[in-house]
């Protein structure tokens, strides 16, 4: 725990994990060398600075890690200096230095790679890591703090490669096959171990789940007896911190997109010593927010490249019986803002958006468009038909102004002030959405039908009409549920929807980046910049405040129909695990492609090099990391599933 304005060393290390017991180590590419990095906790205010140290050899093996990176602290509230800007990156051997005030509501962030365009691959090596900050709050509620009663659980999906005889060798892997975007690995793993167990007294825990996954969407759903057991469960808080009072598991479980986290209170006391209970994944992938009866919890679906749904085993055993308080009251400093109190607020759209491909045969080509109001005569656009009223309709036509990461930047918005985003999916699948710097409030959620024109879709131009229903029966339940209420930095954005977030930044200026947390998607440019800037110089930049742009002339957005763009099909296989391979034999060779797999190795005599001035500051934090195999504090769950006692 930091109680003081601190300096951390954290270095770039490679080293062996074990994922299972029955699993070869795997190399991984980690903060400190440990899998998940180490959890660092920290009091609200208290100012740390850390200095990392990147780089080291590339390993021939592992071509996709360069041994570039850039940190950045994920819901942190951070001066855009150390936010970790995805093209700032330290080469290799080269220091950085990043700081954090930690002045923001206590929650559970979590730091990892940002590196520009292979962030998929070096957060998939193994660096991320959690960063818990506290507040008087959090305290005066008396939840549990720290180990043992407060666990964090970190969430990723995994694959590994094979060899010639079929066996696991234990070496990562995140193909690239062609025809796959994302990866979705087969084994789950929480804090860095395959399907563990996790012993608890028959008393109140606390969980902070995280999915660290790039792209797998998990629907938690908890069961004692084969029957869906969520009595137990009450939600407390969500990525920004505190909801302001608790709340139940959603009816068809606890869906958690990338990146997206829950702070849970688990009351395991009326449960006899030896009882079981699991934790399953009945989210498929791709995850299209389509509901799904809890019921079905434990049920593998190759088709839906689910083939191991579990994700941890939790068995009670003796100790002290009691029952932790659940407080009605969390966070009051909070209240939900109307769309009433939002009038005359600038409104921004934002479309997500799959091109497909213009020669048969060609990639599709995933894109965020961002676009402006007033649409010239016969100007390709997306018409936004909403309700007004009990009759009416109200239509907005808007123009696309943007679509890669480095075209014009169209997003300027004023310190203190709110504004609208209008997230608009025009795509399958359900994108969860990231914005740096302040948390935000999801205004609504509503469902809509989606209709693209013929030839609708280019390179710099949309013509789309979405229609925002009220009895929709798509079997998405769009609509907000009570654990999206508060403040967020992730939403996901289902297919045939269009969600509104509030978003106010209230302390620091700058250029910040906004993005698809599908680590497959923010690397092929489902990522944009927007900057901050005080209302007293936004005139200086010929800016209003409102979504002028400053040089409205330029129409941005030119063909990119290169090969930068990824390949991407609705349903790829992911196997390299037996029992997983999904019958795309002759893609093998595209998979195994030396650049994905495995972990750079570098240079492990960095850490040397560093000096810390605060020593022994330093090694209490990692002495945390190294409390188990796997990272965070606590009783952790590092058994493999074989290692029933
Ligand atoms: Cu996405």
């Amino acid at each position: 725990m930091v109680t003081e304005p601190a300096r951390l060393v954290v270095t770039l290390q490679t080293a062996t994990h074990r994922f299972h017991r029955d699993l070869p180590p795997s190399r991984v590419w980690a903060y400190d060398g440990s899998l998940p990095g180490p959890t660092i906790e920290v009091t609200r205010g208290v100012v740390q600075c850390v200095p990392g140290r990147s780089g080291g050899q590339p390993d021939p093996a592992a071509a996709a890690l360069s041994g570039f990176s850039v940190v950045h602290l994920h819901g942190g509230m951070t001066r855009a200096d150390s936010d970790g800007w995805a093209e700032n990156m330290a080469a290799p051997h080269q220091p950085s230095l990043d700081t954090y005030p930690n002045d923001q509501r206590a929650t559970m962030l979590w730091y990892h790679d940002h590196v520009m365009g292979v962030t998929r691959f070096s957060v998939y090596a193994g660096l991320a890591g959690l960063w818990i900050v506290r507040d008087e709050r959090e305290r005066e509620l008396e939840l549990p703090l720290g180990p043992p009663y407060e666990l964090p659980l970190l969430l990723t999906d995994r694959n590994f490669d094979t060899n010639e005889h079929g066996s696991l060798t234990g070496d990562l892997l995140h193909k690239t096959d062609p025809k796959v975007m994302e990866c979705f690995g087969p084994f789950t793993t929480v804090n860095g171990t395959v399907w563990p167990y996790l012993d608890v007294e028959p008393t109140t825990y606390r969980f902070r789940v995280l999915n660290g996954s790039n792209a797998r969407t998990y629907r938690l759903v908890l069961t004692r007896d084969g029957e869906p057991d969520h009595e137990r469960i009450t939600q407390i808080g969500t990525e920004g911190g505190l909801l302001p009072a608790p709340v139940s598991v959603p009816a068809q479980g606890l869906v958690l997109a990338s990146a997206e986290r829950a702070d849970l209170l688990v009351d395991f006391s009326d449960l006899a010593p030896g009882t079981e209970l699991t934790l399953w994944n009945t989210a498929t992938a791709p995850f299209d927010g389509t509901f799904v009866d809890p019921a079905t919890a434990g049920r593998a679906d190759l088709d839906g490249l689910l083939p191991y749904p579990e994700v941890l085993k939790i068995r009670v055993t003796e100790g002290g019986r009691s029952r932790g308080r659940v407080p009605r009251v969390l966070a009051t400093d909070f209240r939900r803002t109307g769309r009433d109190e939002l009038t005359g607020a600038v409104v921004r759209a934002i479309a997500l958006v799959e091109q497909e491909a213009e020669v048969e045969g060609a990639p599709a080509l995933l894109t965020m468009r961002e676009l402006a109001a007033d649409p010239a005569a016969g100007e390709p656009s997306i018409t936004l038909v909403e309700p007004h009223g009990d009759a009416e309709e109200r239509v907005t036509h808007w123009r696309t102004v943007a679509t890669r990461f480095e075209d014009t930047t169209t997003f300027f918005l004023t310190l203190h002030r709110s504004e609208i985003w209008r997230l608009i999916n025009l795509t399958e699948d359900t994108h969860p959405i990231h914005v740096h710097l302040d948390a935000f409030q999801v205004l609504d959620r509503r469902g809509a039908t989606v209709e693209i024109a013929d030839g609708g879709i280019t390179a710099t131009g949309t013509s789309a009409t979405v229609r925002i229903g009220r009895d929709l029966d798509d079997g998405i339940p769009h609509g907000l549920d009570h654990n999206e209420r508060g403040l967020k930095d992730t939403v996901r954005v289902n297919p045939k929807e269009v969600v509104d977030i509030v978003v106010r930044f209230q302390v620091f200026c700058g250029r910040y980046m906004y993005h698809c947390h599908i680590l497959e998607h923010e690397d092929h440019d489902m990522m944009r910049p927007f900057v901050v800037m005080p209302a007293e110089l936004m005139p200086a930049r010929g800016l209003t405040g409102s979504h002028d742009r400053p040089n409205p002339g330029t129409h941005v957005g030119r063909p990119h129909l290169g090969g930068r763009w990824l390949r991407r099909s609705r349903r790829g296989g992911h196997g390299a695990a037996p029992g997983v391979e999904r019958g795309r034999g002759t893609d093998r060779g595209a998979d195994r492609s030396p650049a994905t797999r495995g972990a750079a190795r570098l240079d492990h005599r960095m850490g040397a090099v560093l000096r810390d001035p605060h020593p022994r500051r330093s090694r209490r934090v990692r002495a945390q990391a190294a409390h188990g195999d796997a990272g965070p504090p606590g009783r952790l769950p590092t058994a493999g599933r074989g290692d029933r006692r």
